[in-house]
């Protein structure tokens, strides 16, 4: 079982950073798994277990082990256009 929070983590995108900005108010610690969504780090059947849509942030909890949550940064900040730099579908979210 993980002890620790694990954040999945693309650094160019701003919705990963406002996760990132939230845990370093918080004082949080936790576990960051480094992303690269445009070298295929999402499309992989591993990554897809971890989250079927293929985005990031992702949460895992620490206590429950088999938890995860992809994380919606527009429900704890409003959203803002172009806080991602690209997506598969070539437009923000
Ligand atoms: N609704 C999600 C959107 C997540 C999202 O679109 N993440 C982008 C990075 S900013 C992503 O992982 N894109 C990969 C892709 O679309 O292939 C949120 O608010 O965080």
């Amino acid at each position: 079982m993980r002890d620790r929070l694990r954040l999945y983590d693309y650094p160019a995108s701003a919705n990963c950073y406002k996760v990132r900005l939230l845990f370093a108010q918080l004082g949080l610690d936790y576990e960051r798994v480094v992303i690269d969504i445009f070298d295929g780090d999402t499309l992989t059947a591993a990554y897809a277990q971890i989250n079927p849509m293929r985005t990031t942030p992702v949460l895992e909890l620490a206590t429950a082990g088999a938890s995860r949550s992809p994380m919606r940064s527009s429900s704890t900040w409003p959203a803002t256009p172009g806080s991602c730099p690209r997506t598969r579908s070539g437009s923000p979210r």
